[in-house]
């Protein structure tokens, strides 16, 4: 057992913080002229406007907008919600305004406020703090947490990358547990989503989870679920209550670690019912549940194609 006067907290640092902080910590609304924006965004476009009429929309849908541009060779009033870095390219004679962000701690936040676009969004879990994050809009406004595609990231990794997070937004990442933490300090669901490689009967597994919530560092994100539904079976239930483990952090119930011998990093207990963290091994392996594993649909030789972890707030 971890000796916890000794345990160092692990601080995790997210160089695109200082970016947002850009548009975030802004005092008061600014406006900036000649200037365009250029940007990944919620966009809503009025024509023939003039300007004064423009910067009274902005200036009246305060919970929906933070930024907007006039464009008066064409009498365009675009106005976006701008949740990310901005850049600017040049075009005389457009102006731009723009105010803090306040409300964004989540995929569904930001889809509720308009963004419907599938894409890669900076959120701000209450409590923690910036943090990119992949959020599906088609289905709603869920908050990817885990991806798996093609086996191009390492899986096999340290704690410190587990709790900080780890691997490209547009691909195959885990967000953290520092992350997951925040974000489920709300009462949320999660949602697994998985495919087999076309050489099983069964190539499609869904797993819901009406609660999910994970500890913070001092309990070891220490994992609870319940209220299942799915399938092809729950391979995530023998896990609830369990701590997370690392190659690097022995937290679990065998006598050796299980991340070590499973090639992963997950709420392992003695060891395994799923390891999703596991390693990439597309399709039938020889070697012991040490894959890509859901047992109560492929077993422990079967490592699947892809597999996505997604939240979502249960209430507004
Ligand atoms: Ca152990």
């Amino acid at each position: 057992m971890l000796n916890r006067m000794h345990a160092r907290r692990i601080i995790c640092y997210y160089m695109f913080h200082l970016f947002t902080n850009l548009l975030i910590d802004a005092q008061d609304e600014k406006i900036i002229y000649n200037h365009g924006l250029e940007t990944k965004s919620c966009l809503s476009s009025i024509s023939d406007l003039s300007y004064t009429e423009c910067l009274n929309h902005f200036r009246n849908n305060k919970t929906h907008i933070n930024v907007m541009v006039y464009r008066r060779r064409f009498r365009l009033c675009d106005t976006y919600f701008v949740t990310g870095t901005i850049s600017y390219k040049q075009e005389p004679g457009s102006m731009l305004a723009y105010r803090p962000v306040t409300e964004q701690k989540d995929c569904l936040a930001l889809f509720e406020k308009g963004c419907k676009d599938d894409g890669m969004y900076t959120i701000i879990p209450v409590g923690g703090l910036s943090i990119q994050a992949w959020c599906d809009m088609t289905n709603g406004g869920w908050t990817v947490i885990q991806r798996r595609l093609d086996g191009s990231e390492n899986f096999y990794r340290t704690w410190t990358d587990y709790v900080c997070g780890f691997g490209n937004r547009s691909g195959e990442y885990w967000l953290g547990l520092e992350n997951i933490y925040w974000l489920t300090t709300i009462d949320s669901s999660l949602k697994i989503e998985m495919e087999a490689f076309e050489d099983v009967s069964s190539t499609h597994a869904d797993a819901q989870y009406h609660t999910f919530r994970v500890d913070d560092e001092d309990s070891n994100f220490t994992l609870h679920v319940s209220g299942f539904s799915g399938n092809c079976g729950d391979s995530l239930i023998y896990h609830d209550g369990k701590m997370f483990t690392t190659k690097d952090r022995d937290n679990d119930e065998a006598k050796y670690n299980c991340a070590q011998k499973f090639k992963g990093g997950w709420w392992y207990k003695g060891c395994h019912a799923s390891n999703l963290n596991g390693l990439y091994l597309s399709g039938n392996h020889s070697t012991y549940a040490d894959g890509i594993n859901w047992h109560s649909c492929w077993g422990h030789y079967y490592s699947i194609r892809s597999v996505v972890m997604k939240v979502k707030r249960n209430f507004p």
